[in-house]
């Protein structure tokens, strides 16, 4: 693992000007803009990046296209492609706690965390998509005898990945390595507010053996450069996980341009239902607080509505409010410090504006609802639990993506659900009980793409992590996110 010396050693290493990645080549924006980055942990200048736009991205798609089309990826044997995506594997994981540093830097998430979740499950995911590039085949289909029938996949082409700041790594990997198992070529944007570390798997990749122009790497804001990447002419597939608002958008660019297959994964406002016949309210109400605190609540499944049945409303809403007060905010590369900072100042004060909106509405502070160790220039703020909310209050409705958990009670479990669905969103949920028929029930019941029973928060590879309703559709992870990289072809042959 790491001690905190060898995090202090690296903390402060200079940061060049960062690059393009385009074919073999860094290269600088076109226009010349680029971009300040602005640490969450103090507030400081730490590097800057490229800010692309339509000529940058053009150049990526093209690079892109041709070496998908010369064949050096994609018609590269089964065996040596899955060599050069170990490698990445084995580099991510030589590097675990320098590319787990560089991230905590630019998007404040404390390390603890992001070590396992950013490099570590990086890696893990290389790894798992490498082992898929020889097991998964095509299909021969069952016509009659006179004819032969086979369904073939064949990868898309050239995939466009736009990605978000809470998790860059993690979520890149769920896009970039099913893509590249699959035989495409990837052009990313990573988010303006967390760029560096895809850049420095770009780095990794070369190293690896990748060939150039396999994956391509484009930064700057929405607008620009991933608009340009949306509306591309020559992009095959789009691959997204951000908010619903440029989920929309995207949508329209596809519509407007070659109407490329678009596979969103748009976050949530996850209910985490809580029965009183749960086992042990003391271990819920902890996991239910890390269900929504860890990285300050930035997470796509976060349980951000608690539903707690009426009889034990106050006892488990002591219980929540406790354990959450003895959670230690502060500099995320401080390893004593269970929460982190907030990506930026903006996402801080929307953050801060929901609470104040929810009291307003009737809503009560039970919790924090305030900003901390402002005089460090960084973007902290307590872990906060506001209760009495309602079906019908903003904060209810719509996604926070801060550390703030609403409270809400009911009285049987036909409320639990209408209060479960009762959102546009559909990616998590969380039940506590020890009745096994109404888990059941519960499970069959919530619009969710994920249900957790009597846990709240655990993955690996080998689950879709799936949206319905609003917050998406298609996979991220598990054998099921290689569909959205392939084509099937019919081939039907007269004997
Ligand atoms: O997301 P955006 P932001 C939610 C969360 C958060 C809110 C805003 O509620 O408070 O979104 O965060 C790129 N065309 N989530 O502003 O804008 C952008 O550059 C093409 C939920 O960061 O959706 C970045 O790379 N691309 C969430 C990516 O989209 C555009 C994760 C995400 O940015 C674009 C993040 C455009 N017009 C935010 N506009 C989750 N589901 O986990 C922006 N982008």
């Amino acid at each position: 693992m790491y001690n905190q010396q060898e995090i202090d050693k690296i903390r402060y290493n200079s940061i060049p000007e960062q690059k393009l990645l385009i074919g073999s080549k860094w290269v600088k924006a076109k226009q010349g803009k680029i971009q300040n980055i602005i640490s969450p942990i103090n507030g400081e200048k730490i590097s800057e990046i490229q800010v692309s736009d339509e000529a940058d991205v053009d150049e990526a798609v093209k690079s892109s296209r041709a070496i998908f089309e010369e064949g050096q990826w994609s018609n590269m044997p089964p065996a040596a492609k899955k060599k050069v995506m170990h490698k990445i594997a084995d580099l991510i994981e030589g590097n675990m706690l320098e590319l787990a540093v560089l991230g905590v830097r630019d998007n404040g998430t404390e390390i603890n965390m992001a070590y396992k979740a950013e490099p570590g499950s990086a890696a893990e995911t290389f790894r798992y998509y490498a082992e898929a590039i020889d097991k998964v085949y095509g299909e021969i289909s069952n016509t009659s005898n006179d004819f032969v029938g086979l369904i073939q996949r064949e990868p898309v082409g050239v995939v466009g990945a736009i990605v978000p700041w809470n998790f860059p790594l993690m979520i890149g990997a769920w896009k970039i390595a099913p893509a590249l198992a699959m035989g495409n070529s990837v052009v990313i944007k990573p988010s303006e507010a967390a760029s560096l570390s895809i850049l420095r798997l770009g780095e990794i990749c070369l190293e690896a053996g990748l060939p150039p122009g396999t994956l391509n790497i484009v930064t700057g804001n929405g607008r620009t450069a991933g608009q340009a990447l949306a509306r591309h002419m020559d992009v095959d597939v789009l691959t997204f996980t951000g908010s619903g608002n440029t989920g929309r958008q995207l949508l329209e660019y596809s519509a407007q341009s070659n109407m490329k297959r678009v596979y969103q994964e748009l976050g949530g406002k996850s209910p985490n239902i809580i029965f009183s016949d749960t086992d042990n309210l003391e271990e819920a109400a902890k996991v239910s607080a890390m269900g929504i605190f860890r990285n300050s609540g930035e997470v796509c499944v976060a349980g951000s509505r608690l539903l707690v049945e009426d009889k034990i409303h106050d006892e488990f809403l002591n219980l929540i409010s406790n354990f959450s007060s003895k959670l230690k905010i502060g500099d995320p590369l401080d390893i004593q410090n269970d929460v982190g900072a907030i990506n930026s100042e903006s996402q801080l004060q929307s953050d801060m504006n929901f609470v104040k909106k929810a009291e307003t509405e009737g809503g009560i502070v039970e919790l924090g609802g305030k900003r901390v160790h402002k005089e460090t220039g960084g973007f902290y703020m307590e872990p906060t639990i506001v209760s009495s909310v309602k079906k019908d209050m903003d904060i209810f409705q719509n996604e926070v993506f801060g550390p703030v958990l609403t409270v809400t009670s009911f009285s049987n479990e036909e409320e639990a659900v209408q209060l479960a669905n009762g959102t546009s969103f559909g990616l998590a949920s969380g039940v506590w009980t020890a009745n096994l028929s109404r888990a059941h029930r519960m499970i069959k019941k919530i619009k969710a793409g994920t249900v957790f029973v009597n846990t709240y928060g655990g993955s690996d590879n080998t689950l879709p992590l799936t949206g319905v309703k609003q917050s998406g559709n298609g996979s991220d992870k598990s054998l099921h996110a290689l569909d959205k990289f392939t084509d099937l072809k019919s081939v039907w042959m007269k004997l």
